[in-house]
């Protein structure tokens, strides 16, 4: 089938490399990973499961950058062409009139969508426990915390970019306080940003890859046949977790609808860079750039909890395989 169309912005500069000639894979790597190494500033340990975004025809992101001191932060940093960042070394200072609402303990594995007017910042944020934070900024400078958007324990919180049927939409997992041995995808609508409710589960684990838990990865990328979600999926080895991803096709109007998705992983701990770090075996997807017109996607994602890795599809390859029964 041919002619699906990804329904957003042209962004004819994000990275992109073609896929190599004696290649089948649907999802193919940058020939140059990791893009971002474990140390881009000192102080710093680790940098991965962090997330990019097109801005004023470059781009900016919010990375996590575990410090030396093993805290989870996250920073910002900007790009002239999304591979080579400058990442501040100073970890982000939320503002808000209500100390309660900033009281940091530690943040991470953060997402950013541009919606209406500005871009919103969603991460793992720890009040008492892992719950999800929000954020909002329009220059990457100052950023507006607002309420958490659930009780703990939560992680992967990611937003639609848009709003469908005038509300606000999130999937998120919830979870426990430890490393986690479950999780099913739910989607969670608001009227403000703040306040969520009409909870619906969107998928729940299976076998195989996507057997132990599964979360949300980038934000939804809005298509001619329903919203990409491209999620990580864990399976439990001997010798601990193994993180993998893949992708799903959620209806346009009532996103919980799974139309479609991934029996088979579309990338996996196969490389030395993902499977060799502090947390072995990890490849965590958090964000993906699109060009509307060509339907080129870059996916960031963590690799082994130790740095950053990019890599390549179309909308019409992903949506061909799923549709296909891979
Ligand atoms: C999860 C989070 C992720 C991490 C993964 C693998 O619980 O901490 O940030 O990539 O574990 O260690």
């Amino acid at each position: 089938m041919s002619g699906v169309k990804v329904i957003g912005e042209a962004l004819a500069n994000m990275p992109w490399q073609e896929r190599p000639e004696d290649s089948n894979e649907v999802v193919w790597r940058y020939s140059e990973n990791p893009i971002i190494p474990r140390n881009p500033f000192p102080g710093a340990n680790s940098t991965f499961n962090s997330a990019a975004v097109a801005f004023n025809g470059k781009f900016a992101g919010v990375f996590r950058c575990d410090s030396t001191a093993r805290e989870m932060q996250i920073h910002v940093g900007f790009s002239d062409d999304g591979i080579n960042w400058q990442i501040n070394p100073e970890r982000i200072e939320f503002i808000n009139e209500d100390p309660e609402v900033t009281r940091w303990e530690y943040a991470y594995d953060p997402r950013v969508v541009w919606i209406e007017d500005r871009y919103y910042i969603t991460w793992c944020n720890g009040y008492h426990g892992p719950t999800i934070g929000v954020a909002w900024t329009k220059d990457f400078q100052t950023f507006h915390q607002l309420e958490n958007a659930f009780l703990i324990f939560n992680r992967n919180g990611v937003l639609f970019p848009r709003r469908i049927n005038g509300k606000y939409m999130m999937l998120s997992r919830p979870s426990d306080n430890g490393h986690t041995p479950f999780g099913d995808i739910f989607l969670s609508q608001s009227p403000d940003m703040e306040h969520w409710g009409c909870h619906r589960h969107v998928m729940g684990t299976t076998d195989g890859w996507q057997s132990t838990k599964i979360g949300a990865g980038p934000i939804p990328i809005e298509t001619s046949e329903g919203w990409l979600m491209i999620y990580h999926g864990v399976l439990t080895s001997c010798n601990g977790f193994v993180y993998s991803f893949g992708a799903a096709l959620l209806d346009l109007d009532a996103p919980w609808k799974v139309l479609y998705r991934s029996k088979n992983f579309l990338i996996a701990p196969w490389q030395q860079y993902e499977c060799v770090g502090d947390v072995p075996n990890v490849t965590f997807p958090c964000a993906a750039l699109t060009d509307a017109p060509t339907g080129r996607i870059a996916i960031y994602y963590g690799c082994a909890d130790t740095v950053t890795g990019l890599c390549f599809t179309t909308a019409q390859a992903v949506i061909d395989h799923l549709k296909a029964g891979n």
